[in-house]
């Protein structure tokens, strides 16, 4: 095994010879892998060269974790892994909490990161940037691999693929360490050393009887109810559900990413009455949908239990991939376990033609709280407060995400998350992408970025002032691109408000203060993008559709009167309250 500068390796003297570089970037070509979002540095900064002249789109960020989130979210838009690349130690933490977050979230990605000599690494004997990269991603990862030699870069890439895609879907760790690079091999037995994955993602038939179990119980509802997940999302079984939904006539409730998997407007869309159906139902059949906290664990208060630990007497059908996902929280009475897409239309196939539809005694009361609950939201919207709030600043990007259901709304923040999920309708499947089970603050530019990148559609970010700080040097990112990005900055001085005030009187602010006043629109201006200081909903309205109108990056710094917000946003009661008095 011997070395060889890259550039040798292309010259004809040793045509016949080929190294790890070139048989990573083969490996992922050969799988339809057609984009890697990273950073350079030693040892992969001529990976990147040599990925770009074979064609590969390589997306350079300002920091691997929005890299990696961009990754993460091309994985669940695609189905395919996204890939996200950086150097050793540092560089590798910098990616690992979008890998952590891909894991938990089920999206399908794979952190390749260079890595020291391991010779060196495994002794402690100080090495440039050295770490136990394998050790430490795995547990934050569904699987970690390490390639050694350059025969194994075709299994190394297949197993990564297989483990990002197959089952449940999360992030895959692939460690590769510098020396491997420039192994060369001959360039025959390295062509038939690389594997293209066939069928990476199998489906999973659900068994008969657990539908039947199902439909059985659905049959017997009286008031039943259908929750869409971020799974069903991923799914891409949009058709198949829709019909399930349709034809059983079933009121549903969409969780944030499986909003517009039917359009929000949709006859028998739930949303505005949650609070009436959670409780009230007596069959819930979640889709792709898990128990946790964002459903409040399927039980207490919500759910119309006594207390915040008592079950709620629903019974629960769940529709999932992994098989260890039934009881993780309440007693699941009719598990389907199998790919979404195959266990829908078996569930349609179980519920035929003539299916009846719920009692029109409880349609009828999720009609009336709808209605109700729709009307109030439509005079607070139709306000035109000074300062701007929240709401009239949604009531703008409401109509223009109606006008634009094609573009794809990205959202982190408290209440400029929560506010424009439950205000702004999406029409459309995985057009909106937030800050999923973690409610993680900093996948913004990064989702931004890839959204734009793997759909060519325009993107809006709705992003608080204190969720943009976390990736907001990716304006850069986004000029450099030259990508339809529309962020609008919700400015609210600080962490879910700005009048927050240091109680000892002293210099410093209070911990959740910025800056009031701050120009986010200069930070873009200063890349050659578009910024906008926009204070009434006029002028937000008028640069958001320029910005989707010219398709050039653009900042809209929207001032939000400082004291609108909430602590935490909908989420205040998970803070720990303090026993003593203050
Ligand atoms: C990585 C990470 N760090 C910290 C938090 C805690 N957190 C939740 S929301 C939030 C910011 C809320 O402020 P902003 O984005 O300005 O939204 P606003 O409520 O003001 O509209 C923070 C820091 C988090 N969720 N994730
Ligand atoms: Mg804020």
């Amino acid at each position: 095994m011997g070395t060889v500068e890259p550039q040798v390796a292309q010259s004809s003297a040793v045509q016949d010879v080929t190294d790890g570089f070139h048989l990573v970037i083969d490996a992922l070509k050969l799988n339809d892998i057609d984009t890697i979002f990273g950073l350079p540095g030693i040892p992969i900064t001529d990976f990147t060269r040599m990925a770009q002249a074979s064609g590969l789109r390589v997306i350079s960020f300002r920091h691997e974790q929005n890299a990696g989130n961009a990754a993460a979210i091309a994985g669940f838009m695609t189905q395919k892994p996204g890939i996200c690349l950086t150097v050793s130690a540092p560089g590798f933490l910098n990616g690992l909490t979008a890998l952590a977050n891909a894991t938990t979230n089920c999206f399908p990605m794979i952190l390749i990161s260079g890595s020291s000599e391991r010779e060196i690494v495994d002794l402690q004997q100080g090495d440039y940037e050295e770490m136990d990269q394998l050790a430490i991603a795995k547990p934050l990862a569904k699987a970690a691999f390490r390639v050694l030699h350059a025969e194994d870069i075709g299994v190394g890439i297949a197993r990564a693929i297989r483990a990002a895609v197959s089952g449940r879907p999360g992030g895959v760790y692939l460690d590769l360490p510098a020396k491997l690079f420039a192994q060369t091999m001959d360039a025959e037995a390295g062509k038939k050393s690389l594997i293209k994955v066939v069928d990476p993602a199998p489906k999973q038939i659900p068994g008969a009887d657990a539908v039947k179990r199902a439909v059985d119980l659905l049959k017997g509802a009286k008031k039943p109810l259908i929750v869409l997940g971020k799974g069903a999302a991923y799914a891409q079984a949009d058709a198949e559900i829709r019909s399930l939904i349709e034809n059983t006539g079933i009121p549903y409730l969409p969780m944030s990413m499986a909003k517009g998997l039917l359009p929000d407007t949709h006859q028998q869309c739930a949303s505005a009455a949650r609070s009436y159906v959670l409780p009230e139902a007596d069959v819930v059949m979640l889709v792709g949908a898990r128990l946790n906290w964002l459903l409040s664990h399927g039980k207490g208060k919500t759910w119309g239990g006594k207390d915040h630990k008592s079950w709620g007497g629903q019974k629960f059908i769940q529709v999932d991939i992994s098989p260890q996902e039934a009881d993780s929280n309440v007693r699941i009475d009719a598990p389907v376990v199998g790919d979404i897409g195959s266990c829908v239309s078996a569930l349609l196939a179980g519920i035929g033609a003539s299916w009846p539809k719920p009692p029109a005694e409880w349609l009828n009361a999720i009609a009336e709280r709808k209605n109700k609950n729709v009307a109030k939201m439509a005079e607070t919207l139709a306000r035109d407060p000074k300062p701007m709030n929240f709401h009239s600043a949604l009531n703008v990007v409401r109509d223009i995400v109606k006008a634009n259901p094609d573009a794809i709304l990205v959202n982190e923040g408290a209440n400029a998350l929560d506010f424009t999920r439950s205000i702004v309708d999406m029409y459309k499947p995985r057009k909106r992408l937030d800050v999923g089970t973690w409610g993680i603050m900093g996948i913004g530019m990064g989702f931004a970025v890839a959204a734009a990148v793997v759909s060519g559609e325009a993107v809006i970010a709705i992003e608080g002032d204190s969720a943009f700080g976390f990736s907001g040097m990716e304006v850069e990112t986004l000029c450099r691109y030259n990508l339809p990005v529309c962020v609008v900055v919700f400015n609210n001085n600080g962490v879910y408000r700005g009048t927050d005030v240091n109680p000892t009187g002293g210099l410093d602010v209070a911990p959740t203060v910025f800056v009031k006043g701050a120009r986010y629109d200069k930070l873009m201006e200063a890349f050659g993008g578009v910024g906008v200081h926009a204070t009434t909903p006029a002028e937000l309205r008028g640069a958001m559709e320029e910005a989707i109108r010219s398709r050039r990056p653009t900042l809209i710094n929207a001032v939000i009167d400082e004291a609108a917000g909430t602590e935490s946003g909908r989420i205040t009661s998970l803070n720990p309250q303090s026993a003593r008095k203050k």
